[in-house]
């Protein structure tokens, strides 16, 4: 019976996704999913790269988080609009929940769409929001072994950023290793290293957004002349 009912929360899940997807494909929105463990930097990263895509880019974010609206504070602090989803207590977002931010923001007015999913390495990664491209983000803290021991979250990554490289002096962080099984695990995935405190590397990591963006707006300029005929 468990089973069953596991089945069609996700298949509803499937069908809100798919829904939010097309959607979103109509408006012209390029959407990333932002993931990473709580405290890796996810907010820090859209703080200090925000200001390198406004001037091509009109950005909005979607915040995820367990309980309070912190985060969506700080992005919308940038006058970047920002919807906050609470999940009170559910370990990743949902098509479901997708759909209820979608609602309250001004489609028209959006090109890069970027949310910020729950903290956390594990449930995320299974739980496709309909987005274009995923960009995950690890902090030299939590140790190069996460990318082995959580491989579904990096193996499907666009992007893996490896964030608060001014510590590296100071913590263990074996950079050859998290280089090694990181490209054996996603030989495909563009790897960048920087800092939201000293800006380092953020200059990359915006001009890597913007090519997703103009890669992404190709392909349904593509689509929109297959359909013509
Ligand atoms: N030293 C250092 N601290 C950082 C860096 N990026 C973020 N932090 C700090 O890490 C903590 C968590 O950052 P936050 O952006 O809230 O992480 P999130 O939970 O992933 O959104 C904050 O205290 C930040 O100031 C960095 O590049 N270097
Ligand atoms: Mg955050």
């Amino acid at each position: 019976m468990k089973i069953d009912i596991n089945q069609r929360i996700l298949s509803a899940h499937e069908a809100k996704t798919a829904q939010n997807k097309q959607l979103l494909a109509a408006k012209r929105i390029v959407t990333i999913n932002l993931m990473g463990s709580p405290g890796a930097g996810k907010t820090s990263l859209l703080e200090g790269v925000m200001a390198l895509l406004r001037p091509d880019l009109r950005v909005a974010v979607i915040e995820g988080d367990l309980f309070t609206s912190k985060d969506a504070k700080r992005v919308a602090a940038l006058g970047i609009p920002a919807v906050q989803i609470n999940t009170r207590g559910a370990c990743h977002l949902d098509g479901n929940m997708m759909e209820g931010a979608l609602d309250q923001l001004a489609l028209d007015e959006i090109d890069l769409l970027i949310i910020e999913n729950i903290g956390n390495l594990v449930c995320p990664a299974e739980f496709d929001l309909g987005e274009d491209f995923r960009l995950c983000l690890l902090s030299v803290t939590e140790g190069e072994d996460k990318i082995t021991k959580y491989p579904l979250m990096f193996k499907d990554a666009d992007a893996v950023v490896l964030n608060k490289v001014d510590l590296l002096p100071y913590v263990d962080f074996g950079l050859k290793q998290f280089y090694q099984d990181l490209t054996l695990l996603n030989p495909q995935a563009t790897i960048l290293e920087v800092s939201c405190r000293t800006a380092a590397g953020l200059a990359e990591l915006a001009e890597w957004i913007k090519q997703c963006v103009t890669a992404k707006r190709q392909e349904l300029a593509r689509t929109a002349m297959q359909e013509k005929g």
